[in-house]
């Protein structure tokens, strides 16, 4: 079974991940890891955090020269900013020590009490969940920091994928009102045009007024949302199993990709589409491919049947809401008190959605990862290959 587990704050020391089952014998690409690091931090609408992180990855554990050993696999990547929130974080003597403040943290003594939780973010259902009367705590871990551990996870679940030709990319499609028109080209071309692009959108005249819209919300002191396809080319037929209802590939991808921070939505192929047409309109007819298999001249599965794979490119298309954290304060309440209150701004980012898009590949690489280990088997890469 292949797992995961990261742990670290938004502005701690650093962001750890520990990666189970990984089949020894894989050919790790640190570079690689690290140029989808540095995907993840770009995009049009990041706020001045990214211009303090270089996220970078250090293997300390399951590689020996080069190459998983099929041990555990440890991963860090260092905050930056940490240099600049230690002293407080940590009650001025560097040390992760208790402050002795008697209220629930400890942190408040250096760092101001955040006691009027933010519409849409979890201040409010952590600090009551954990018995909490600062948000700190809850916003360090719900940060979307957390999600560089799990793109320097899921570049591992890339490569092992790219030994069996499996690839997975992203592209932008809405941001806020923007709605791009995407060219029928196979999804390589579309993922190299959005790698051009600072909003991953690979039509040109959308990313001009994605750019715009950006700007406007930063103006008025908002935030913005948007929508973003993952597609997986290259996937054998039958991962998953529709023999049980937490095998079906599916409801397994749409689980990892609404995990990732502000995920509201989840669709596979065009299911709300398909939703409103008859089923003659929507099912991807099969025909002789002249050597003894099949064909499809149409998508609209979305690469899964049944659960399954089918053969076909797995489309994964996903909302994001806007980040909850705006300039333009928002209606609270202060939990300190129980009298209105307005939000309080934290820095933070206008818009991220095309870094989102970079976590959901991570997210799609690791399902499709995990899949394929349970369906070929093996402890190694070579007894993998042999399962195929
Ligand atoms: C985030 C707030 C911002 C973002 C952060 C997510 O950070 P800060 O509070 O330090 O300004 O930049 O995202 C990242 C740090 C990242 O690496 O993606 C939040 O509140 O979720």
């Amino acid at each position: 079974m292949l797992r995961f587990l990261t742990a670290g704050e938004s502005h701690g020391p650093c962001l750890t991940a520990i990666v189970e089952g990984l089949p020894a014998g894989l050919a790790v690409d640190v570079e690689a890891i690290n140029r989808d690091l540095a995907r993840r931090q770009g995009g049009y609408g990041r706020g001045r955090r990214m211009k303090i992180e270089r996220d970078r990855v250090k293997i300390l554990g399951g590689v020996i020269a080069g190459r998983t050993t099929g041990a555990p696999v440890a991963l860090r990547i260092e905050n930056r900013d940490w240099a600049n929130w230690r002293d407080r974080w940590a009650a001025g003597d560097g040390s992760t020590e208790p402050s002795g403040r008697a209220d629930s943290t400890g942190l408040a003594e250096v760092l101001p009490r955040l006691s009027v939780p933010r519409p849409g973010h979890a201040d409010y259902a952590g600090m009551v969940k954990y018995g909490l009367d600062d948000a700190r705590p809850v916003l360090e871990r719900a940060s979307a920091r957390e999600t560089a551990a799990r793109v320097a996870v899921g570049a591992l679940a890339k490569q092992l994928l790219a030994t069996f030709d499996v690839a997975v990319g992203s592209i932008v499609t809405e941001i806020g009102t923007v709605v791009a028109t995407i060219p029928g080209l196979p999804p390589e071309e579309l993922w190299a045009l959005a790698e051009e692009s600072d909003v991953r959108c690979p039509d040109e005249g959308a990313t001009a007024r994605m750019r715009a819209v950006i700007d406007a919300a930063r103006e008025a002191g908002d935030s913005l949302g948007g929508v973003f396809f993952v597609v997986a080319t290259g996937v054998p037929v039958g991962l998953g199993s529709h023999v049980h209802w937490d095998r079906r590939l599916d409801a397994r991808l749409a689980a990892a990709v609404m995990s990732i921070p502000a995920i509201k939505g989840v669709e596979i192929g065009p299911a709300f589409e398909n939703a409103r047409c008859p089923g003659t309109q929507v099912h991807d007819e099969l025909y002789p491919d002249g050597q003894g298999g099949v064909t499809r001249l149409t998508n609209r599965a979305g690469g899964i049947e049944g659960g399954m794979t089918n053969g076909a490119p797995v489309v994964v298309r996903v909302a994001m809401k806007p980040i909850p954290t705006t300039l333009t304060p928002l209606r609270s309440v202060d939990l300190a008190t129980g009298e209105p209150a307005e939000t309080q701004y934290q820095r933070s980012d206008v818009c991220a959605v095309p870094a989102a898009a970079v976590v959901g590949e991570a997210m799609v690489a690791w399902v499709l990862a995990g899949a394929l280990l349970e369906k070929l088997g093996g402890d190694s890469l070579t007894e993998m290959a042999r399962g195929k």
